[in-house]
């Protein structure tokens, strides 16, 4: 299949000539995620100006920087039926960013509007309060983009691993990755760390960017290729049996217990770090009282060595008097003794 036909394909798409018609579904979205910094503006610049053959624009708002930049989760449209989301980057994958991650991957939250990160319940009340601007018709496909100029880390591989489980549970997609960067030498072990866990749709590419405006035939086939490929699977997906209404209740309740399951187990951890807290505090003060107790011991019986000391001085002193007094007695006694032979 030339690029053309690949064009064709993606341009004609519509849920509507699915072999189950479109149950419910109308758009496609591509919702970009990942790290901050790693790429997913310039993917968007690279995708607009490929599919709408134009000359490199910033329309994304790429960083020119490696600061966090996107902070709202825009739309793109290619066609009436798939639009490109660009979501704000993580610096790191706590549990709060991972929560707005699944409400984003689930479609949970409005589009088009900015991004925070929501502690304890806000984000369970910002998912009901987005309830009528959501759209069950919305079909998501996750993708991870990732630079290989960075080696993820054994904890960001774990984080990895748990996100895509979760981003899979949640769309039924399993997310595609972009590695951008491609150049880079790490390219090879970065592409085999992502199938260790557990993904096989890669697509490669130097993203277009301010630095590097002018088109390519390599890049432009590399992101046809994309979105023919995640097309065609969205089109597989969509021939099975699907409800988009209840897909939508179904990921609104994974979610809600996501979220209800953190607070519980931050809940958890700080009670378990007050319990360490008053452990520590208690072994603490058990330890100041024996040693109080270990000193008024001591003092105790050196008290007690001193009174012995004194006592037995004492009875030396007395064994002494007793001895001179007797010896005493004795001379006397021999004294008269002598006297009355005398
Ligand atoms: N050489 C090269 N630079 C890239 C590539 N992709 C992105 N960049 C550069 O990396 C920087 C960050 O890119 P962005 O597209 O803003 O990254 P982002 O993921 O949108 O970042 P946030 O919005 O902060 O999450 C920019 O300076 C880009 O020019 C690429 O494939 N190759
Ligand atoms: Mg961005």
């Amino acid at each position: 299949m030339d690029d053309e036909e690949r064009r064709r394909v993606i341009r004609d798409f519509t849920f509507d000539r699915c072999k189950r018609g479109n149950q419910g579904f109308r758009r496609i979205l591509l919702q970009l995620f990942g790290y901050v910094g790693h790429g997913k503006s310039s993917f968007i610049n690279s995708a607009v100006s490929v599919w709408f053959n134009s000359e490199y624009q910033n329309c994304a708002n790429a960083a020119s920087t490696h600061e966090s930049h996107t902070t709202e989760r825009l739309t793109y449209p290619l066609t009436k039926n798939i639009v490109l989301v660009d979501n704000r980057g993580c610096a790191m994958m706590n549990t709060y960013e991972t929560g707005e991650i699944f409400a984003q991957l689930a479609n949970l939250l409005p589009l088009d509007k900015p991004v925070g990160w929501s502690k304890g319940f806000e984000l369970a009340d910002r998912i009901v309060e987005a309830e009528p601007y959501v759209k069950a018709s919305d079909f998501t496909i996750p993708i991870c983009v990732y630079s290989v100029k960075n080696f993820p880390t054994p904890h960001q591989k774990e984080e990895l691993k748990e996100i895509f489980k979760t981003a899979t549970e949640l769309t039924k997609v399993v997310p595609t990755v972009i590695l951008t960067n491609k150049s880079h030498q790490n390219y090879n072990e970065v592409e085999k760390l992502f199938r260790d866990i557990g993904t096989d749709n890669f697509f490669a590419l130097e993203n277009y960017t301010d630095k590097n405006p002018k088109r390519k035939k390599e890049t432009d086939e590399a992101v046809i290729k994309f979105l023919y490929e995640v097309i065609s699977d969205a089109t597989f997906r969509a021939d099975q049996p699907r409800n988009a209404d209840e897909e939508l209740i179904d990921r609104k309740l994974l979610v809600l217990r996501y979220i209800h399951n953190r607070e519980l187990m931050i809940v958890k951890a700080n009670l378990q770090k007050q319990r360490d807290l008053e452990k520590i505090q208690m072994d603490r003060e058990f330890r100041m009282r024996q040693e109080e107790e270990e000193k008024a011991r001591e003092k105790s019986r050196e008290l007690q060595r001193e009174r012995m000391e004194r006592v037995q001085q004492e009875f030396n002193r007395q064994r002494l008097r007793n001895q001179f007094e007797h010896e005493q007695r004795m001379r006397e006694k021999e004294n008269q003794k002598d006297k009355r032979k005398k």
